[in-house]
């Protein structure tokens, strides 16, 4: 192992770059380790009467090192066969403070032949010698004319006596709680001093002493979840002229929780109500493994998926658990609750846990509504895809809100649409008759849209194609007309002024089959599942036998009524805590997938003990005091304990949308001849391929290339380096074809645009990830940018799974 980090003084140098700093960089020697002929790789001392003799160069290491051999380049100018710079009798002395000497003796130096890639021309043995210095005094040079000596490079080898190669690795994530501490013991070793703490200076200061072993590896069996943890091996050899040698400190942290439960092991042959009992309970009664369920208004699963649980909506995996519930149902109590009782009681106060977590989601609230004011004027908001062919062929149906009575036999129904918000050029607000609430239920329907004119729509037949006759260039406010013969054919017309209507051009009355009995009223949908349309009508009125208050309901659209997300724990002694969602009923309504991480003491302080949990229940009400409520879909996935959050602080991505899985570019900029556009699908690579992260990654084409690399480039600012900070940037890349050039720099966002590490990096056409660690921040560096050259050729490449952290490399997860 050849020692780096060497440092070299001497007696006096030469002028013209010859210091002694040339015997210890590598300066001259190629890839085979030989030693040019050029002057300025060398050390020369200075040829002045004046310099001090006897001339020496000495060698300062980093650490006390146990030497194993040094090898020596002598002087190799193209004159040293005539003038002989080189050393020939030298003294070697050793020391391990750089004050008390040892004298190794007298040795000689065989002369370099002056010609190029000159290889090493002797090796000496320093097997036994424990040194942090290295001293060679020239007693003779070559030449014999002059006191000016010189060499051209030294290199020390040493033998490993401090612990190394570390398992887990330097900053590994997710280390399991079992782990078993490993290394690579140094040479000589009889015992190492194993320290192992959360805290980092009681390791480096050697108070966090846990045992002393004679094995290469230590079982801590006492690790703690979602930790960091710093630990070091002090190496033991009581022969030796330094007895300890101190280990570096490495540092991992622990896997953040258990999985209570992930819903991924359930099928048909094992439904998840078997194991989440819930108000339907599952076999038949009379017969063995009969289970009446829980008596609330809860039923777990989707029996329309091959697993019978929910395989679309997942948190992660390929499974959730779907609960609908219903806190008005018939004969149920008025919460929604399902249970899971643990085969065997669980512990859940070891590894230092803290908090239990759940990923959960629900559906968004319904943006229906429905108000008369003044009288005789409906104001009316509903949000859909669109009163048409939604979902897929066979099972089409419409989404809309609606607000209807309910008429028996023949009739008509009359309004002026006065608005309807531009939320699509197909929005539509109208006049409805239809058989039933049904998503997919036949219906006609006569609309006025935002920029579609006005138009003659219905469906045939049940969740079947719709059909369309629009008539252009009308706007609202305009009058509709809805009419159904005694024979079930209907006819739309339309008008001006409310008096004189006409059909809408090229439309023909149309027969749709309904039971006599059917729904008639008002309709409207955004055409865009994440607007609000709003619609105004007047002059509403209706023929025929029409019966019934107004009542209004989205059609077709999943939501959420209000209802209190809890969760529950029993323990084996039927104690029980119950902690709400804090978003009280609105948790029901949180429809993005969200995590919910309870401190386990919450259930503590209300008598449960934790040592013995029994049985864990998710609900939707107040399981203490049930009230009559609503209903609706949540999902579950992921019940874990641990503590979630600690080790998140080790490479922790500081980027902001660093995979592109926002789908849009932002915070990313460009400037220069380049394109930028975030992608889906590696278009033009060899073999059409995936993003390496997600489901998203940036497209690159650079066009412009200018004068300078760094004439075009990407860049993610707004940053700030903090002092006493070091980061490391890692990023994957992938050239459209052959290879590119990139230069990765970390710099001050302003003139000078100081480089903190730039390095020039080669992509292939195969994702890598490329990574640069800056140096410590000797200041807070504000404003600064993590840029990337990219104007070294016109060409194409991707860019995903960009990260920037604190400290050294950590891989991606
Ligand atoms: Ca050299
Ligand atoms: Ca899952
Ligand atoms: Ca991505």
């Amino acid at each position: 192992f050849p020692i780096t980090n060497v440092a070299a003084t001497a007696s006096s140098e030469n002028i013209g770059d010859m210091g002694p700093g040339q015997t210890v960089d590598g300066s001259g020697l190629n890839a085979d380790d030989q030693h040019s002929v050029e002057p300025t790789d060398m050390w020369l001392s200075s040829s002045l009467p004046t310099a001090p003799q006897p001339t020496w160069i000495q060698f300062e290491f980093d650490d006390v090192y146990d030497l194993y051999e040094m090898w020596v380049w002598n002087s190799n100018q193209l004159l040293e066969p005539v003038i002989g710079f080189g050393a020939q009798d030298v003294t070697l002395e050793h020391s391990l403070d750089g004050e008390n000497w040892t004298s190794l003796g007298e040795f000689q130096i065989p002369r370099a032949p002056g010609v190029p890639n000159n290889a090493h021309d002797a090796t000496f043995d320093l097997s036994g010698i424990s040194a942090g210095f290295v001293r060679l005094t020239v007693n003779s040079g070559w030449g014999g004319i002059l006191d000016q000596f010189g060499l051209a490079e030294v290199r020390f080898f040493f033998v490993p006596v401090a612990a190394s190669d570390p398992a887990p690795a330097v900053r590994d994530l997710g280390v399991p709680l079992d782990v078993t501490l490993d290394w690579r013991s140094g040479r000589g070793a009889v015992r190492h001093e194993v320290y192992l703490s959360k805290d980092e200076a009681a390791v480096v200061d050697g108070t966090a002493l846990v045992d002393t072993v004679d094995t290469t590896y230590y079982q801590p069996g006492t690790l703690e979840y979602g930790q960091i943890y710093y630990w070091k091996v002090n190496e033991v050899n009581d022969a030796a002229d330094v007895p300890v040698r101190e280990g570096e400190v490495w540092e991992f942290s622990t896997v953040e929780n258990f999985i209570v439960e992930d819903f991924e092991n359930y099928s048909a042959e094992n439904p998840i109500w078997e194991t989440w009992i819930d108000g339907l309970g599952f076999g038949a009664a009379g017969t063995p493994g009969f289970n009446p369920g829980n008596g609330t208004g809860s039923a777990v699963g989707d029996d329309t998926q091959p697993s019978f649980t929910e395989e679309t909506i997942v948190n992660s995996g390929a499974q959730s658990m779907p609960l609908f519930y219903d806190n008005n149902k018939a004969g149920a109590a008025n919460y929604s609750e399902t249970e899971r009782t643990f085969d065997q009681t669980q512990d859940w106060t070891t590894g230092g846990v803290s908090q239990v977590s759940l990923w959960f989601r629900g559906q968004a609230a319904s943006v229906g509504s429905f108000v008369e004011a003044p009288a005789g004027t409906f104001t009316m908001t509903g949000s859909g895809t669109d009163i048409w062919d939604v979902g897929t062929a066979g099972d089409y149906g419409d989404e809309f809100h609606f607000a209807y009575k309910t008429l028996t036999g023949q009739g008509s129904i009359v309004a002026r649409v006065e608005s309807v918000d531009n939320t699509d050029p197909w929005a539509k607000a109208g006049v409805m008759i239809r058989e039933s609430l049904a998503p997919g239920s036949a219906h006609a329907f006569a609309c006025v849209t935002p920029e579609n004119g006005v138009a003659s729509q219905g469906r045939i037949d049940t969740a079947s194609t719709s059909f369309n006759t629009a008539e252009g260039g009308i706007t609202a406010p305009h009058w509709v007309k809805l009419e159904r013969s005694i024979a079930g054919v209907f006819t739309v017309s339309h008008s001006t002024n409310g008096t004189s209507w006409v059909p809408v051009s090229g439309s023909n009355p149309t027969n749709i089959q309904m039971g006599s009995s059917v729904y008639i009223g008002l309709a409207v949908t955004s055409h865009n599942a994440g607007a609000t349309c709003q619609a105004v009508f007047s002059n509403v009125a209706t023929t025929g036998n029409v019966s019934g208050q107004w009542v209004n309901q989205d059609i077709g659209i999943a939501n959420n009524d209000p209802e209190q997300l809890y969760m529950a724990l029993e323990d084996s002694a039927g104690r029980v805590g119950v902690v709400n969602h804090p978003d009280g009923p609105a948790s029901s309504q949180t429809g993005d997938w969200t995590l919910w991480a309870v401190d386990l003491a919450e259930f503590a302080d209300q008598g449960v003990n934790l040592s013995g949990i029994k049985k864990i229940m998710l609900g939707l009400g107040d399981r203490a005091n049930p009230v009559a409520g609503g209903s609706g879909t949540m999902y579950f996935d992921d019940i874990a304990v641990g503590n979630p959050v600690q080790s998140e602080t080790l490479g922790l991505n500081l980027l902001a949308n660093g995979g592109l899985e926002d789908g849009v570019a932002d915070p990313w900029s460009t400037y220069g001849g380049v394109t930028a556009e975030v992608v889906t699908q590696l278009v033009g690579a060899a073999v059409p391929e995936d993003p390496i992260e997600g489901s998203s990654c940036l497209h690159l084409n650079v066009t412009g290339v200018g004068a300078n690399f760094w004439d075009v480039g990407l860049q993610h600012q707004g940053h700030v380096f903090e002092a006493g900070k070091k980061y490391t940037l890692s990023v994957f890349m992938k050239a459209k074809e052959g290879t590119l050039d990139i230069n990765l720099k970390p710099e001050l966002a302003a003139d000078p645009w100081t480089g903190f590490g730039a390095e020039v990096v080669t992509i292939t056409d195969q994702w890598a990830e490329y990574s640069i660690t800056t140096p410590v921040m000797t200041a807070d560096v504000d404003p600064a940018a993590i840029t990337l050259h990219i104007g070294f050729a016109a060409a194409e490449f991707w860019v995903d799974a960009a990260r920037w952290y604190e400290g050294d490399y950590v891989a991606a997860n």
